[in-house]
């Protein structure tokens, strides 16, 4: 069996996503491809000897018949018109983060999925197939640290491109934190609070970094999260969760330690690309296989609306300098936890 894939936006991580589904992942085909730049369509579909006709635009490739499922890598605010005609068209939808860029459009996407009676989205929040991300909530839900009381996390970029907006610290950066915590504990967040440390000279004017993101949950676990997009030294991932009895770490990506010339290293990796490798991987091969047996696995559209409210409470947050409470609206049927206990 082999899913027929159309792409609809073929940037960075558009051709990330066909390069592994047509080099390295199995059962999944692209037979359709498009984007704003159909110069860059072009290039792709020759590059990767692609057998993919190349639609005008996104709704034309949704509608196609030799399209059975879509995969949504455009620009964050063109995510919610495409998953939404694919919920109509009543076809399997990978989107990339954000699911839309605002938690009204998320919730839209929840209620078409409603409607159309079938849940359609699984939501491109990869760390939650992160071999480390999953060894550790395994120690978590397993008790072997007692309940989580606090977690400290960091999410560092060695640098960021000039078109990065002051919001994106949040919207495009920290929504990974937000959603793999939320998943690590079991849990949801109340409340959120944004703290702006002394400002590194390496960021544009117009952007605070590094930021602090404090999270409560309803259990009462805090999050103490940063956020430094110019960290320059490389791209890390760091989490520590520390319980009542035991501390948990998620583990560094496997590198050689090296003992020569009176120093012991190890080499940090510098982009998200290789960081999370496996892990894009291993969401889009379960995408593939859920969709061909008509089920949905990974990430929900709920949990895209989830980390849209969230996102949003920490803007406010950030702007206003005070803890904003968050509030979310009930959670559909067929999004409650038995289908989100089983991932
Ligand atoms: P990009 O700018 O490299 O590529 C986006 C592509 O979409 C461009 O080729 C653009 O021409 C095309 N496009 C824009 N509007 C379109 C439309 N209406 N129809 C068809 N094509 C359209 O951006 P990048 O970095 O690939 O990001 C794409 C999405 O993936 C973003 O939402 C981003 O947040 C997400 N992303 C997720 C990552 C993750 O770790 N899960 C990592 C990087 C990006
Ligand atoms: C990018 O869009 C991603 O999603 C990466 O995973 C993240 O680390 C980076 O900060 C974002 O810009």
């Amino acid at each position: 069996m082999e899913l027929k894939i159309g792409v609809i936006g073929v940037g960075a991580i558009g051709q990330d996503h066909i390069k592994r589904i047509t080099n390295t992942l199995s059962n999944g085909k692209i037979v359709a491809v498009t984007d704003v730049n159909d110069q860059q369509a072009k290039a792709i579909v020759e590059a990767f000897d692609l057998d993919a006709r190349i639609y005008e635009n996104g709704h034309q490739l949704i509608q196609a018949d030799e399209v059975e499922a879509i995969m949504v890598t455009s620009w964050g605010p063109t995510h919610e018109e495409f998953v939404l005609a694919a919920i109509e068209a009543k076809k399997p939808v990978f989107c990339e983060k954000p699911l839309a860029t605002t938690k009204e459009g998320c919730m839209r996407i929840v209620e078409a999925e409603m409607k159309a009676e079938k849940a359609l989205v699984q939501v491109g929040y990869m760390r939650r197939y992160d071999t480390g991300y999953r060894a550790l909530k395994q120690v978590i839900d397993e008790g072997q640290i007692g309940q989580p009381l606090i977690i400290h996390a960091a999410h560092r970029n060695p640098t960021v491109p000039n078109r990065y907006t002051a919001d994106m610290s949040i919207v495009d950066t920290f929504i990974h934190e937000i959603d793999i915590h939320r998943w690590l504990l079991n849990d949801d967040y109340v409340s959120v609070q944004v703290i702006a440390p002394k400002k590194t000279r390496e960021a544009a004017d117009h952007l605070q970094d590094p930021l602090i993101v404090i999270m409560k949950t309803k259990q009462g676990t805090v999050i103490n999260g940063e956020i430094f997009v110019h960290c320059q030294y490389g791209y890390d991932i760091q989490c520590q969760v520390v319980g009542e009895k035991g501390i948990a770490h998620l583990p560094d990506p496997a590198s050689v330690i090296l003992r020569s010339e009176a120093k012991c290293s190890t080499n940090i990796l510098t982009d998200w690309q290789y960081r999370f490798k496996e892990a894009y991987d291993a969401e889009l091969q379960d995408w593939i296989h859920s969709s061909l047996k008509d089920e949905v696995n990974g990430p929900s559209a709920w949990d895209g609306y989830v980390a849209a409210v969230t996102a949003d409470a920490c803007l406010k947050a950030k702007a206003t300098g005070k803890t904003t409470m968050i509030h979310l609206k009930e959670r559909p049927f067929f999004n409650q936890p038995f289908i989100a206990e089983k991932r």
